[in-house]
């Protein structure tokens, strides 16, 4: 008992439960003024989270997060962040250094920094993690931050009162372990690719600021924008100013004691789309802030089978993309590698991409919106999750959360996701019914789909009868016809049926090919067999009258550990258009001309 209530007082002492700064999100994180902490980050790899634990695997109170030095040659520190690895932020660990290649676990980063704050009275400051994968524990000089769970998301945390003049060291905990009740699960066809993975910053705002704010064209007013502004500590009634200046728009509203403003106004702005990807500056002011973003106005909705972007119906000509590097693998780490991504697509014709299976990068979200894509936007809830379970449902949900709460000012993502081939069930239903009306709840703006997985059923017809169809707006269907079931010439004669009169999106279609191996159409793994699958795909999508749009499995070959043929696979995931090193394969041509020919 004594011991028990020993360790029970040590449990919660230990800081990483007694604090938790972790704060709101601010909106347009690249708007505001601050500090990279990108760069070289020195790193210790801990798989038995020995900086964590001690050996009565309770969490210590002196871990690898106080960063010890020794001071006499006397003292015992079994670590010490100055003599062992480095790793570059942003970055994934696996293609960094070979060790780490397979690697699941813990890995800690140690950041140090000096920090001016003589110019920032009344001004806090906030670090911001654009992501970590998978879990984070964050400390600022010694003193637990809070934590963070899932691997795509931003979240921040106050620093004001911890930040130093000199010698700063924020140390992070990442851990990368698969977890069944995580989301995703352990089961996935992507690499689980750990660390900091896209790029931290510090943060400088007035105390009163601008936190976050919607900016749209009203769905259902003609000729109207609308949406709210959020300050944080607004005590007094303040006033903000939302401003279009190329619209001759200025507007005055006061805020709410709970310190939110609502607005709506008449204009008459020339519609994004992806033809013209015109974006607005607009401008938000309060007495003490002022931030300014870029936004496109426009709207999405559906008539029985039909998308209509503004009004107009539209077919979705689309790609599915990994978040993956061309030519060096690995996470994509800077912008220049989105727009290579993005260029490939707009060489196949597309208006449209799937960005699967989990948030991409904001910086990505932000180029495909300039370059006049609509944008398919996702979460990891990904095959079979514990549908059962409260927490990985309340994972789901943050993830969803702080995926819309990003991007709701996006006007390019016409489409969340709320998942991807998930087995039916009750307890699968009832999570993702919960999970669209929580999407529906946050952004009302915008269509909710999900992949279907649609691989069973026998002979030449297809019935779209998943339950899940009744929930969505936008049913995606993932279908293997020629690769995972029957040949290729058969996926011609296939008649797809629809119990919903609903739009469909054919949200993967697609083939393995090595680059650069040729052979006859029916042999397996050549450029020939993958732009067969292709060739019958697309007659049989031709006459798929409820079809809305395509996006086919994949851009570019991605790494997946569950992909082991030798001298083939290599660990990718073969389906690419294009070879992890740029070249285009035969298939890429096929989509493109079908494409083409939607013009
Ligand atoms: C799917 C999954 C995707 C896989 C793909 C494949 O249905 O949605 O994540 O990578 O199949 O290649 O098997």
């Amino acid at each position: 008992m004594k011991f028990f209530i020993i360790a029970l007082l040590l449990f919660f002492a230990h800081s990483s439960l007694a604090q938790n700064n972790e704060v709101k999100l601010l909106q347009n994180r690249e708007a505001r003024k601050g500090k990279t902490l990108d760069g070289l980050w020195q790193a210790i790899v801990d798989p038995l989270e020995n900086g964590y634990y001690n050996h009565r695997y309770l969490p210590k109170d002196d871990g690898y997060f106080m960063n010890r030095k020794m001071e006499s040659p006397s003292d015992l520190i079994e670590y010490d962040f100055d003599s062992d690895i480095e790793l570059m932020v942003p970055g994934d660990w696996n293609t960094q250094e070979e060790k780490l290649y397979y690697y699941e676990g813990t890995v800690w980063y140690k950041k140090s920094f000096d920090f001016d704050s003589s110019t920032l009275e009344n001004q806090s400051t906030y670090v911001y993690f654009e992501a970590v994968n998978y879990e984070a524990k964050v400390y600022l000089n010694g003193q637990y931050l809070g934590s963070h769970i899932g691997g795509f998301t931003p979240f921040q945390f106050d620093v004001t009162d911890i930040l130093k003049e000199k010698d700063n060291f924020l140390v992070v905990k990442v851990d990368n372990k698969r977890k069944r009740e995580a989301v995703p699960t352990v089961n996935t066809d992507w690499w689980n690719y750990g660390g900091i993975t896209r790029s931290v910053h510090l943060i400088n705002v007035p105390k009163q600021h601008i936190q976050d704010y919607a900016v749209r064209l009203s769905k259902d007013k003609k000729n109207t924008i609308e949406g709210w502004v959020e300050l944080l500590s607004s005590t007094v009634t303040e006033e903000v100013t939302i401003k279009i200046p190329e619209l001759k728009k200025s507007v005055k509203v006061k805020v709410s004691k709970e310190g939110k403003a609502n607005f709506s106004f008449q204009a008459t702005p020339e519609r994004w789309s992806p033809n013209n990807p015109k974006l607005y500056r607009v401008e938000i002011n309060t007495s003490t802030d002022r931030i300014t973003d870029e936004i496109g106005f426009r709207t999405i909705a559906t008539s029985g089978s039909t998308i209509l972007l503004n009004d107009e119906p539209v077919f979705l000509k689309g790609i599915s993309i990994h978040e993956e590097s061309p030519f060096k693998t690995g996470r994509v780490t800077s912008v220049e590698e989105c727009r290579i991504l993005l260029q490939w697509a707009k060489e196949l014709g597309c208006n449209f991409v799937r960005l699967a299976h989990y948030p991409h990068s904001e910086a990505m979200v932000r180029e495909a919106e300039k370059m006049g894509f609509m944008v398919w936007s996702e979460i990891p809830v990904y095959w079979t999750i514990l549908y059962d379970n409260i927490d990985t449902y309340a994972n789901a949900e943050a993830q969803l959360t702080a995926m819309i709460n990003r991007d709701r000012n996006r006007a390019a993502i016409v489409l969340w996701s709320i998942a991807n081939e998930t087995p039916v069930s009750d307890t699968r239903n009832v999570f993702l019914g919960k999970l669209a009306k929580k999407a529906r709840e946050l952004d009302n703006s915008r269509l909710i789909t999900a992949a279907l997985d649609t691989q069973s059923g026998s002979g030449d017809e297809k019935v779209i009868n998943d339950p899940l169809g009744a929930v969505v707006d936008v049913i995606g269907v993932n279908n293997y016809c020629g690769w995972y079931v029957g040949a290729p010439s058969s996926c011609e004669n296939i008649k797809w049926k629809n119990d919903y009169n609903k739009p469909m999106i054919m949200s993967e279609v697609g083939a393995g090919a090595l680059q650069g191996n040729h052979g006859a159409p029916n042999e397996r793994w050549t450029e020939e067999y993958q732009d067969e699958v292709y060739k019958y795909n697309i007659e049989m999508m031709k006459n798929i009258d409820f079809l809305s749009g395509t996006s086919p499995w994949i851009l570019m070959d991605f790494r997946s550990a569950r992909r082991h043929l030798k001298g083939i696979q290599k660990d990718f995931n073969r389906k690419g258009l294009i070879s992890e090193q740029g070249v285009k394969k035969k298939a890429f041509y096929r989509l493109q001309e079908y494409y083409n020919t939607l013009k």
